[in-house]
C-alpha cells in the first residue's frame, strides 16, 4: 500500500539579497555559499520527513524578491510563509508589509503560518533594525518572528522545524490561532 503523506508547502518571501536561498540550502543541504547567486526564476525541492508519527511531505518555494508582485501559483496551497529580512538594511525590513499585505491577497487559508525571519543575526554589530521594534509589528499583526543567523547556523534548524510542527499542529485543528503557539526565537549573542 502506498504510504499517506500530510502535504506542505513552505514559501520563500522576502527583499533579494535578504538571504532566502542560502537561508533553505542551509537548511536542506547543511551548505553555506558566501558566492551565492540571485536566484532565477522558481526553484522548488521536496523533503520528506516524520513528525508525531505522521508521515509529511514538504515542499519549499524559493524564488527572486526582486520580481514582486509573484505569480499567484506561488502562493497557492501554501502552509508556510517565511517573510525574510536583513537586520542590517532597513528596507528590507520596511517592505515585510508589502510581502505581508500580498501574501494576504494571494492566500485564503486563515490558518497560514506567517513567520517574519531577521536574517544575518551574525553582523550585528552594523544592525539597523531593533528586534522591539519587529516583535510590536508582529504582535500587531499576529505572526510569528524570530532572528537567525544563516552563516554560523544559528537557529536556522529551529526556524524550519517549529514551523512545520506548529503547521502539523495547526492542519486539521482549524480556529483561533494564539500567539502563544508562536515561535520563540532566541536573539543570537
Ligand atoms: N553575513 C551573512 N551573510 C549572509 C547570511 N545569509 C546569507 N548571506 C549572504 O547574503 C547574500 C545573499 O544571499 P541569497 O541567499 O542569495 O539571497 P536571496 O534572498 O536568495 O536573494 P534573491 O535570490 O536575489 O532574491 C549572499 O552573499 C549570502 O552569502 C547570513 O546569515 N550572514
Ligand atoms: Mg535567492
Amino acid at each position: 500500500m502506498a504510504e499517506e503523506y500530510i502535504f506542505f508547502k513552505v514559501v520563500m518571501l522576502g527583499d533579494s539579497n535578504v538571504g532566502k536561498s542560502t537561508l533553505l540550502s542551509r537548511f536542506t543541504t547543511d551548505e553555506f555559499e558566501t558566492e551565492s547567486k540571485s536566484t532565477i526564476g522558481i526553484e522548488w525541492l521536496t523533503r520528506y520527513g516524520n513528525i508525531d508519527n505522521k508521515n509529511i511531505k514538504v515542499q519549499f518555494w524559493d524564488t527572486n524578491g526582486r520580481e514582486r508582485p509573484l505569480a499567484k501559483h506561488y502562493y497557492n496551497d501554501a502552509t508556510v510563509a517565511l517573510i525574510v529580512y536583513d537586520i542590517t538594511n532597513h528596507t528590507s525590513y520596511k517592505n515585510v508589509e508589502g510581502w505581508l499585505k500580498e501574501l494576504r491577497e494571494q492566500t485564503t487559508d486563515p490558518n497560514i503560518l506567517t513567520v517574519i525571519v531577521g536574517n544575518k543575526s551574525d553582523r550585528g554589530h552594523l544592525r539597523a533594525v531593533s528586534e522591539e521594534e519587529v516583535m510590536s509589528f508582529a504582535v500587531k499583526e499576529n505572526v510569528c518572528y524570530g532572528e537567525i543567523s544563516t552563516l554560523n547556523e544559528n537557529q536556522v534548524r529551529e526556524i524550519f522545524m517549529n514551523s512545520i510542527i506548529e503547521a502539523v499542529r495547526r492542519k486539521g485543528h482549524y480556529g483561533i490561532i494564539s500567539l502563544n503557539n508562536c515561535i520563540k526565537v532566541n536573539r543570537s549573542g
